[in-house]
């Protein structure tokens, strides 16, 4: 959507960030808000119009922001950390909310900008991977004292997958963008795999999957590297933290990250799912974890991973077949390309999934001997 200058200008006026002109310019490759860099000289901030057709209660998601970042500044400081760096910081509007209304409606945060680091959306170094996970870990460690039901469920059901699915057979069925024809044998995939997605609610329901703080959206570009060290630094894109399984943090990091090509590559032949990166991962989220996942858990860290390359890919091949509604896309097709890397990706781990099993394994046991 395009936003006027008018727009940003008042936006910009109405945080505390002082009084001199900013540039500002769309920033990073998220897809779901809107995402600006502000900019002069070497004062930056992000600033970010809430995506309100997804958060429905934008007041509710900011309050869960305030609330955790406030919580793991606390925790960094007492680590000896540094909490300008390792969290991110709200900065206030002039009335000292953690938000601002535009004139349409619209409500916008701003962060401090974290400088001299990066986000990736295709795995550099496998080294950053495992930075990632051993962040990802421990960040989930450093909620876990959290008072989970404090904080607003900002999507319900996010990742309900049984619901996923109900949710993409209601699209197959409405056809509403006339595109069921051109994809029967990716609609097929899915729907071949469907005895397979209540595995992790029933889990939970029989009382041997935990419900913890998680993040909900780990990929690999929702954490900043820091350039210089090459340490994983800050957890970012805090909207969806929520109760949910530690499984689906580990899957999600690795349907994204352990994928040999990016999310929306169109050449197949480039899409794999890494083993080598997937046990560089793992170390990195177990050694985060430090021994507080449940057997249970380890022994559904490969499901984990498979569910929710399942689920994304039906999310975007529900989203290609409602027209293109939910996740931002910059050119034709690029929901249906998405979807399909993810169908690779499950294939590929379903080829491996003896190897990824036995990987986990022994990676959980040498985490554990380590820690001795
Ligand atoms: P979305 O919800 O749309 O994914 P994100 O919150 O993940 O939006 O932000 C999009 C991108 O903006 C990130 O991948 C990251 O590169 C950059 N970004 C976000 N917050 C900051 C920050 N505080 N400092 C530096 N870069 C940031
Ligand atoms: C969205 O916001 P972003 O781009 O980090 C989505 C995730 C998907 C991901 C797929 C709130 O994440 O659930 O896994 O795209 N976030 C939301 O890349 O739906
Ligand atoms: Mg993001």
């Amino acid at each position: 959507m395009e936003i006027s200058k008018t727009v940003l200008d008042e936006v910009t006026q109405a945080f505390q960030i002082g009084e001199e002109p900013f540039s500002i310019r769309r920033y990073g490759s998220g897809h779901i808000n809107d995402t600006f860099l502000l900019e002069n000289g070497d004062k930056k901030y992000i600033l970010q119009r809430i995506n309100t057709s997804i958060f429905r209660d934008p007041v509710s998601l900011m309050w869960n922001i305030r609330h955790v970042t406030d919580f793991l500044r606390k925790k960094i400081v007492c680590a000896g950390g540094d909490p300008e760096r390792e969290t991110l910081n709200l900065v206030s509007a002039k009335d000292g909310t953690d938000y601002y209304i535009d004139r349409n409606n619209n409500y916008w945060r701003i962060y401090r900008f974290i400088t001299d680091a990066v986000s990736f959306d295709l795995v550099r170094r496998p080294e950053d991977f495992y930075q990632s996970g051993l962040a990802f870990g421990h960040f989930q460690r450093m909620l876990a004292d959290y008072p989970a039901e404090e904080l607003f469920e900002t999507i319900p059901d996010f990742h309900n997958t049984p619901k996923r699915y109900a949710d993409f057979c209601r699209a197959v069925e409405e056809d509403a963008a006339g595109r069921v024809s051109g994809v029967k044998r990716e609609i097929e995939f899915f729907m071949e795999r469907h005895e397979d997605y209540d595995m992790a609610v029933r889990e939970h329901r029989e009382g041997s999957l935990p419900l913890r703080v998680t993040h909900n959206d780990t990929k690999l570009n929702n954490i900043m590297i820091d350039s210089r060290t090459g340490q994983a630094l800050c957890i970012i894109d805090l909207d969806t933290v929520m109760p949910g399984f530690s499984i689906f943090d580990f899957g999600d990091s690795i349907r994204f990250g352990a994928n040999t090509a990016e999310e929306d590559e169109r050449d197949l032949g480039k899409v794999s799912f890494s083993i080598m990166l997937y046990e560089t991962y793992c170390r990195g989220f177990l050694r985060g974890c430090a021994g507080s996942l449940t057997k249970t858990e380890l022994e559904m860290l490969p499901q984990g991973a498979r569910l929710m390359t399942l689920e994304c890919g039906m999310r975007f091949l529900a989203d290609y077949l409602q027209g293109d509604i939910y996740f931002r896309t910059d050119r034709e097709g690029q929901n249906l390309d998405r979807a399909r890397t993810q169908i690779a990706m499950t294939a590929d781990m379903e080829k491996k999934w003896e190897e990824m099993s036995s990987v986990t394994r022994e990676t959980a046991a040498a985490v554990t001997a380590d820690g001795r």
